[in-house]
């Protein structure tokens, strides 16, 4: 509850003076020199537990040193200097979020080696994929001292146009080895993947195999906007073994827009004998299916040694696998927001409650053709509204809680209470203003645009109504969040 009020409260001191600003300015760039060496050493290792205030990826220092707000979760996902990379991906590859020619950025065709690629970079590389398939076997690199990249699916032929929507397909020719596989020895790891399908892989490791081993210092695991699908190895869709063994190390595993779908064995497998805490977080993310041949798990993830691991789920639905729907074990811990979890367990002692903060069972259209569009008609506070107008909509899939493409920001308020069964509305269509009644103090409004563009209104509150001024808003269908109570409810804005 302090939480919320918190949060609410910071809400209204948005409203300060301008000496103020400055005030907060000046002590932010005081802050910045201090927090940068604080956070990095001089080989530009990343130092454990460094802070994210709204856990979008990006620590405060750096959100500070290029003029972001360390209290906005989508500013991740927006990208400054049009070069088709995300703020997140800039930071992850330590690239200048205000410099389109930085970083390096390889294009490469179906006809090109990937695997030639990955093996001769010597710098932190953006990989740019035609749209189309490719084929592809990664053996093992071991012995490599840092490795680095963003491998960017959707690209047309000539490399002119990135569809973010589209995604490209990873085949394989050889059927007795994972798609991905990466096991450096040392140095900086940032193996991030986006707009990429992976089908049918074979072998252990399912589709992707990455290993942070012991003399790694820093590791970033992203899959943005991916699909892993139908992977036949004989352990997981994609299998992470988080290793590292150095004091100060640092683990992050972010999983965002992703689908998760009739792996043999469990979708995601995560382990973790790191000695520091692992950060895994899924947003918007759909795990489901898995588990065909063996009853084995959605998401499972545990720890072993002194490992400990740090799990938020954002508008993710584990549901309708073989076995659990998450499984975890070791000292974990656990939140969800916004998610459709349909069953939790732990091996061991640790055994949980299910846990249903948005809808109890969340249905797919046509999931055997590999369809997981939600239902809206069944799934109404999953996907209120967002089924309406999307540019590519019924060309992706819906993923998570909303559309492949850029996701909205996620909501960063914990779920702790929830007395009111809907969020009630009214006037519905409206002019100007949205009226709520409510018998709680503490809520956060949010509105979206059918996009999921998180969108700026004015809030006010007399009494038991809240009153948010919506007038200047064009003409449409957006979606209210409270954020609070984990409630949503879309409107039309009308003339
Ligand atoms: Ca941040
Ligand atoms: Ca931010
Ligand atoms: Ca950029
Ligand atoms: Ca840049």
């Amino acid at each position: 509850m302090l939480k919320n009020l918190l949060i609410f409260s910071a809400l209204i001191t948005t409203v300060v003076s301008n000496a103020q600003v400055q005030t907060n300015k000046t002590k932010n760039l005081q802050n910045q020199a201090r927090s940068v060496s604080e956070n990095i050493s001089n080989t530009g290792m990343i130092q454990a537990g460094f802070q994210d205030t709204d856990d979008d990826g990006l620590p405060d220092f750096w959100e500070i040193q290029h003029n972001l707000d360390i209290n906005d979760p989508s500013d991740a996902y927006i990208d400054l200097d049009n070069d088709a990379v995300y703020n997140l991906f800039e930071f992850q590859l330590s690239s200048d979020p205000y410099d389109s020619l930085s970083p390096h950025i390889i294009q490469i065709d179906s006809t090109m080696s990937l695997q030639d690629t990955i093996e001769s970079l010597s710098q932190p590389t953006v990989i740019r994929l035609q749209y189309g398939e490719y084929s592809y076997v990664q053996e093992n690199l071991f012995n490599i001292d840092s490795l680095q990249f963003l491998i960017q699916g959707g690209w047309n032929e000539k490399f002119s146009k990135w569809h973010h929507d589209s995604l490209t397909k990873i085949n394989h020719l050889d059927t007795t080895k994972e798609g991905f596989y990466f096991n450096p020895s040392s140095g900086k790891g940032v193996w991030t993947f986006q707009n990429l399908i992976l089908d049918e892989s074979k072998n252990f490791g399912g589709s992707m195999f990455l290993i942070s081993d012991n003399n790694m210092d820093t590791c970033f695991i992203t899959l943005f906007n991916c699909r892993i699908t139908n992977s036949e190895g004989s352990f997981s869709g994609l299998l992470v073994d988080n290793w590292m063994k150095l004091p100060n190390s640092y683990s992050e595993n972010r999983f965002i827009n992703t689908l998760f779908a009739r792996s043999f064995d469990d979708g995601i497998h995560i382990q973790n004998t790191h000695e520091n805490e692992t950060k895994l977080r899924f947003i918007n993310c759909t795990s489901t299916q898995n588990g065909v041949n063996q009853s084995a798990d959605g998401i499972r993830y545990f720890t072993l040694d002194n490992a400990t691991v740090d799990a938020k789920f954002y508008n993710t639905i584990a549901w309708g696998n073989y076995g659990d729907d998450i499984n975890e074990g070791g000292t974990v811990t656990r939140q969800f927001i916004h998610s459709d979890i349909d069953a939790v367990s732990g091996f061991g002692t640790n055994v949980l409650p299910d846990v249903n903060t948005v809808n109890i069972y969340p249905e797919f259209i046509d999931s055997t053709n590999a369809n997981f569009h939600l239902d809206s008609a069944l799934s109404t506070l999953v996907d209120a509204g967002l089924d309406v107008g999307l540019p590519f909509n019924d060309l992706a899939i819906d993923i998570g809680c909303f559309e492949s493409g850029t996701p909205s920001a996620p909501p960063t308020t914990i779920l702790e209470s929830r007395s009111y069964s809907s969020l009630k509305i009214f006037p519905n269509p409206t002019t100007e203003k949205l009226h709520i009644p409510i018998d709680e103090k503490e809520h956060l409004f949010e509105i979206y645009s059918v996009t999921g563009e998180r969108l700026s209104t004015k809030t006010s509150q007399v009494d038991d109504l809240f009153i948010i001024d919506v007038g200047a808003l064009p003409n449409g269908i957006y979606v209210i969040q409270d954020l609070v109570f984990g409630k949503s409810e879309s409107f039309v804005k009308i003339d």
